[in-house]
């Protein structure tokens, strides 16, 4: 066979290919042409064999032109190939139109409880000013919820927190301050300042009081803490949780932990200040009992009266979060209403 010939071969056979080529519709089809064309039985594949029929000088040129001829068939496979994908697509996205105009889904990824942003928020300031996180359990020793914070058995003052007893001397804790106990007897008389937060346990049932609530104790213990110390720090704090505008309050309170003893409110997020249903016609809300730590304290727990002393407080953090995000009822914090909790989703 003269190379010649099989120029003229491989053209025809382009060409038909080309033109079968155009009436491709499916991948049926296409495997089809694929095997005619490049197949086995194919015209390529029956001009291979040639090669021992051909003049020596022309073998080169036999080669080059057959695989030329496989070059070009294959790209007439591809081009159906890809027309065919295409076509497919384009049905597909008519079948299957999209409105751009619609709003798209979102996917509610949740967020901080506002009880635990809160939390967070306390957290971080006191870190901030050198404080470190002080643990205790919920249930606790009566000792330690109680005698050692000077209330001993049958004082009086054990009916400001109607604790829940749970055996013979021990309590579901009634306030972190049972947390100072603790922290005191591990310093063993050495400096202290830390704070503690954690669940605390009452029999109270109102708006603003849940028999589980949570507190953020803070207990420093220095020769030269003062009271003056104290109302500058809880200053700071409830102007970092509340902002400039929340008026605040102290007034002189009792502790039996604590001499002299104070409490500080908020003005109420619901009347203003001006006095309503919810903050009692008063005006305010509570927020934190704090006062210098009682020398019977100090002294109780393996200090030495004379050359420490110490500033203690107890914020609600339940009361924080009701303030901070004017909530009316207590226990909207503990019911896991999703409704009412993704009103604090961030977006
Ligand atoms: C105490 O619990 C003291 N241990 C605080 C303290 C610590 C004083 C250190 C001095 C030194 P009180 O019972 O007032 O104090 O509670 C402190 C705060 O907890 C209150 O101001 C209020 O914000 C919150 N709180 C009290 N009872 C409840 C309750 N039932 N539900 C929700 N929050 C409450």
């Amino acid at each position: 066979m003269e190379i010649n010939e099989i120029r003229e071969l491989a053209q025809g056979e382009i060409q038909k290919a080309e033109e079968a080529s155009k009436g491709i519709q499916d991948a049926v089809a296409l495997n089809l042409f694929k095997s005619s064309y490049l197949g086995k039985k194919s015209v390529l594949s029956s001009l291979y064999p040639k090669l021992k029929e051909i003049p020596s000088e022309q073998k080169k040129e036999f080669g080059r032109v057959l695989s030329q001829m496989r070059e070009e068939l294959e790209k007439i496979l591809k081009s159906a190939q890809d027309r065919i994908e295409e076509e497919q697509l384009r049905l597909k996205m008519e079948k299957k139109k999209v409105d751009i105009t619609l709003p798209g889904y979102f996917e509610n990824v949740g967020s901080l409880h506002p009880y635990q942003a809160v939390v967070r928020d306390i957290t971080d300031f006191f870190l901030g000013l050198g404080f470190t996180i002080a643990d205790g359990p919920e249930v606790e020793t009566d000792e330690n919820n109680f005698e050692r914070m000077n209330i001993p058995k049958d004082h009086p003052a054990r009916d400001m927190q109607d604790s829940f007893s749970i055996g013979e001397g021990i309590v579901l804790r009634s306030h972190t301050s049972s947390v100072q106990a603790r922290v005191m007897e591990e310093s063993k008389g050495e400096m202290v300042k830390v704070i503690c937060p954690g669940k605390v346990y009452r029999r109270d049932n109102d708006a603003t009081h849940s028999h589980q609530f949570g507190q953020v104790e803070g207990l420093v213990i220095s020769p030269n803490a003062t009271f003056a110390n104290l109302l500058e720090i809880l200053t700071l704090l409830l102007r970092h949780l509340f902002g400039e505008k929340r008026e605040v309050r102290f007034r002189p309170s009792y502790f039996p932990f604590t001499e002299p003893s104070i409490e500080a409110d908020i003005s109420c997020f619901e009347c203003g200040g001006k006095g309503c249903s919810f903050c009692k016609n008063s005006g305010w809300i509570e927020i934190l009992g704090a006062g210098m730590v009682h020398p019977n304290v100090l002294r109780l727990n393996g200090y030495d009266d004379k050359k420490m002393q110490g500033f203690a407080f107890g914020l609600g953090i339940d009361r924080v979060a009701m303030l901070k995000y004017g909530i009316d009822d207590i226990k909207k914090l503990y019911e896991d209403d999703v409704d009412f909790l993704s009103q604090f989703r961030k977006e």
